[in-house]
């Protein structure tokens, strides 16, 4: 799908994150939103997957890493048809298999996360086998920044770049923010680009609202090649909804009315 296009499921997506979240009183706002175009230019151009393919062992693998971004990743399944819209109603009502953190009894859903600092490692484990067995699907993860605090992450990319994985890309979600503070006030983490290069990857960043961008460095990635991909994609948490962006409290805040409403004319303009 054209860039022009992954914009409008991006909006789509989006305000199915605030009716999913404004519905269940219960979500991290902040979060999903922040990943959303990185989900949309993953499930709308690059990733290998459909309804259709969910069990073909040759799909292309996703995890988000940071499975607190439930919403952002059930609300872009449902817009790519692989998870029914109605399932969003139910979000965690006890009527239904999602959860605040996702499990794979979610149709699309590989993996559970929500523990932080997991999923990177999960995916080295699948581009390694792939690679093994000589087959062509490729391993896709999304971390937050704040989440590379955890040290596993790191024993993650030292072994993708030990075993040459080209067919793995971490994408890291860096909105520079994590839980309810920044994350330079947490725990620093840069540099980040130089970390990456260190480790032996290939290393690119771009703006993580760009479907344009976006699509670009994905189309360009050598995933056939020695070195792993990281893609540091600038973000801003609570992306779209001016009175959210970069504001810590939204990382888990739930909206009143009025502030849903006023959120729902800001995406619908
Ligand atoms: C192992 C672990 N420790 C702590 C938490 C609690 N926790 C949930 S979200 C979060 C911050 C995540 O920040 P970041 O990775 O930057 O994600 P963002 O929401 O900014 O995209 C933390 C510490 C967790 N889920 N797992
Ligand atoms: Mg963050």
């Amino acid at each position: 799908m054209e860039p022009d296009l992954i914009k409008m499921k991006s909006k789509e997506i989006r305000k199915l994150i605030l009716s999913t979240i404004v519905k269940a009183k219960g979500g991290h706002a902040g979060a999903s939103l922040s990943e959303v175009d990185i989900l949309a230019t993953l499930y709308f151009h690059v990733l290998r997957i459909s309804a259709e393919t969910l069990q073909d062992p040759l799909r292309d693998r996703f995890i988000l890493s940071k499975g607190h971004g439930s919403e952002g990743l059930y609300c872009t399944l449902a817009a790519k048809g692989i998870l029914p819209k109605s399932e969003l109603d139910r979000y965690l009502t006890h009527a239904c298999d999602l959860s605040i953190h996702p499990t794979n009894h979610v149709p699309g859903v590989e993996i559970c996360t929500g523990a932080l600092g997991h999923g990177f490692s999960i995916a080295v484990g699948i581009a390694l086998s792939a690679k093994k067995k000589n087959q062509s699907y490729r391993a896709f993860v999304l971390t937050g920044d704040g989440e590379l605090e955890e040290g596993s992450n790191w024993e993650a990319a030292m072994s993708a770049a030990h075993f040459k994985l080209g067919n793995l890309t971490v994408i890291v979600d860096n909105n520079q923010l994590q839980l309810i503070d920044f994350i330079s006030h947490t725990m620093e983490i840069e540099p980040l680009f130089d970390k990456f290069v260190s480790f032996g990857f290939d290393v690119h960043v771009v703006d993580g609202h760009s479907p344009q961008d976006l699509c670009r460095v994905f189309d360009n990635l050598d995933y056939e090649g020695d070195k792993p991909h990281a893609i540091i994609a600038r973000t801003i948490k609570g992306k779209g909804i001016s009175f959210m962006e970069n504001v810590p409290e939204w990382h888990h805040r739930i909206p009143t009315e009025v502030e849903g409403e006023a959120a729902f004319r800001e995406l619908e303009a």
